[in-house]
């Protein structure tokens, strides 16, 4: 396991569904430190899946706090796609395949109002 990896309160969690909204922990206050947080989301299987998620907001302390995305619906940050950091709301992201994998990191201080997104895998 990597070190990435912080004891936090429960969160996290799947749903199966078209299209869907997930919240930081706490949102709109601020998520607490030393969060850690595992989503899938699975979208119905069509001839291409794909999954394209929006923010509709987006802060976390930069550099330190990260969320982490990747295709599939196992969770492991040596294979994310990208992770996300700081105060600017980040473009839409496109992920092939009808999972993916969210995982919200923060350290032990210094925390802001996380994230808001919807994905959509209807397209
Ligand atoms: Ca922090």
């Amino acid at each position: 396991m990597s070190s990435f990896i912080h004891v936090g309160i429960p969160c996290g969690g799947s749903e199966n569904a078209t299209t869907g909204d997930i919240f930081s922990p706490n949102y709109p206050r601020n998520y607490n430190s030393r969060t850690n947080c595992q989503y899938v989301i699975y979208v119905p299987p069509t001839k291409r899946p794909s999954i394209r998620v929006t923010f509709q907001d987006f802060a976390l302390e930069d550099a330190y706090d990260f969320l982490y995305y990747g295709a599939g619906d196992q969770p492991n940050l040596s294979e994310a796609l990208g992770q996300l950091t700081g105060l600017n709301t980040p473009e839409d992201i496109m992920v092939e395949g009808s999972a993916m994998w969210f995982w919200l990191a923060s350290d032990s201080s210094v925390t802001f109002r996380g994230f808001a997104l919807t994905w959509d895998g209807s397209g």
